[in-house]
């Protein structure tokens, strides 16, 4: 028990009743609990992940936490306030409450067949392309589907991807990548934006990267959405399963044991060694053989849009391209943008969007961003059903910014500052001249129009002037 606590409760008799109230809800109890702490930094993660507490997600009102018995007790006490949280069984609360294939929610069988279904709605539009397959016995595919026109050829257009379920768990974020794929092909030829971009880019999406994760979590979604699957399904030798294909990438693997863990039993193993899985083989391979320039690899939940570096509390040198690409892709959803630099989320190690800005010697450097998509409050990893066209629908405005600044992502820097600028006044017949240098040579975004909006103190004969 916290005596400060107690020793404040003594002195105010009138939050006496409450605050007993609230240490009775809270007391070390057997069974597990999920509560929310303010994020106070990696340290705060290791401490609490040290004494038994589980990480359960990050978002914007703080760190979701699930725990138990001396681990829970040892959470309450610290110094910071300690919000229990129901746990969420959304509409999975018993296996009667929804059917075996998840509901609207696509199954690995389910999202198989809907690609090929697109491929034989749309043939000249959409093709699918087996990328790799989870362990055996299973050998599942990891499916891409590409979308542009003159689909069968591999034309010198801008290429990009959207990814979903690298953990198991994270239902929606299969439910995002796949519909916007079905959105596509169903408006182009009516809606001009989709039809431009389809038309001008090569649009790869693997809702599933996960197979194997995925079905397990069909098969085994019983209980709180938060106790469910989140690794692959590798068999550890150990009595133990599964490697978080989020910590497997080969950018900074196993940095040190924060942002990834060495243990096998860890929801957050890194597996034995770097790319160690098939699956995240299977995407390594994909991103040589292509030229990605910019992603999103979908997850949940948190609402958030995260970026590089991910191993260290850093900024990458193209900083200001991240924050501003950033801010376009997440304009309408007040999802908080950021990095663990910026305190936006903890650190991680081996993580797939490390690995797509940092490696730059068997690929182009691609601008990768991760979307934590939903709140613990709609449901966390298991939102009704309801909520999944309201998430798609929020997340539509992000899937087609990337698609405008597929072709060049420093586009979104805008125009480089005119190189230099000069004023004579008066020119002639009391009339001032401005000229400057227009389209700085590299300018990714070059310029169309200047407007001089103003001019500091034309008395002067030279002066600076603001473009
Ligand atoms: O821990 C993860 O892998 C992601 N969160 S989740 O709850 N879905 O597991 C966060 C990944 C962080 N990525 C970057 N900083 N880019
Ligand atoms: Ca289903
Ligand atoms: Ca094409
Ligand atoms: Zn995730």
């Amino acid at each position: 028990m916290n005596s400060r606590r107690l020793a404040c409760a003594l002195r105010a008799t009138r939050v006496f009743i409450p605050v007993l109230v609230a240490l009775v809800g809270l007391a070390p109890v057997a069974h597990a609990a999920l509560v929310t702490v303010p994020y106070k930094g990696p340290r705060q993660i290791q401490d609490l992940e040290a004494h038994g507490a589980q990480v359960v997600a990050f978002t914007k009102e703080g760190v979701d936490i699930e725990a138990e018995g001396a681990a829970l007790a040892y959470v309450l006490s610290r110094p910071y306030p300690v919000r229990q949280v129901p746990e969420i069984q959304g509409p999975f609360a018993s296996p009667e409450a929804i059917d075996a294939n998840l509901g609207l929610y696509h199954t690995y069988d389910e999202t198989e067949s809907a690609l090929g279904t697109m491929v034989s709605t749309y043939p000249a539009l959409a093709d699918t392309i087996r990328i790799g397959r989870a362990y055996g016995p299973t050998f599942r595919n990891v499916t891409a589907i590409k979308i542009s026109d003159n689909v069968a050829t591999d034309e010198n257009e801008p290429e990009l991807l959207y990814m979903g379920n690298h953990h198991a768990r994270e239902l929606m974020s299969v439910e995002i990548p796949l519909g916007f794929a079905q959105y596509l092909l169903d408006n182009y030829g009516t809606d001009a934006t989709v039809t431009n971009y389809v038309d001008t880019r090569e649009i790869y999406i693997i809702p599933v990267l996960n197979p194997d994760g995925l079905a397990y979590v069909q098969a085994n979604h019983t209980g709180p959405s938060n106790t469910w699957w989140r690794k692959n399904r590798r068999n550890n030798g150990n009595g133990t399963f599964g490697v978080d294909l989020n910590r497997n990438y080969g950018y900074q693997w196993g940095y040190d044991n924060i942002g990834s863990s060495g243990s096998t039993s860890s929801a957050t193993y890194r597996g034995p060694s770097a790319f160690s899985e098939p699956e995240s083989q299977a995407l390594r391979d994909f991103c040589e053989e292509r030229e990605f320039t910019c992603w999103l690899s979908y997850h949940s939940y948190g609402e958030l849009l995260l970026y590089p570096w991910g191993y260290i509390s850093a900024f990458t040198p193209d900083q200001n391209v991240f924050v501003a690409l950033g801010a376009a892709l997440a304009e309408g959803t007040n999802y908080a943008v950021g990095n663990p630099a910026l305190g936006t989320i903890y650190l991680t190690n081996g993580d797939s969007d490390d690995y797509a800005y940092g490696e730059i010697m068997t690929k182009n450097k691609i601008f990768g961003f991760t979307p934590e998509v939903n709140s613990n409050a709609q449901g966390g990893f298991a939102p009704a059903e309801s909520m999944i066209q309201p998430t798609f629908d929020l997340l539509l405005n992000m899937n087609l910014t990337l698609l405008e600044y597929a072709d060049n992502p420093f586009r979104v820097l805008g125009p480089y500052e005119p190189g230099q600028y000069v004023v004579q006044a008066p020119y002639a017949n009391g009339v001032n001249r401005i000229s400057w240098t227009a389209n700085v040579p590299g300018d990714p975004n070059p310029v169309a129009t200047y407007d001089v909006e103003g001019c500091l103190d034309p008395s002067l004969s030279v002066d600076s002037c603001t473009p």
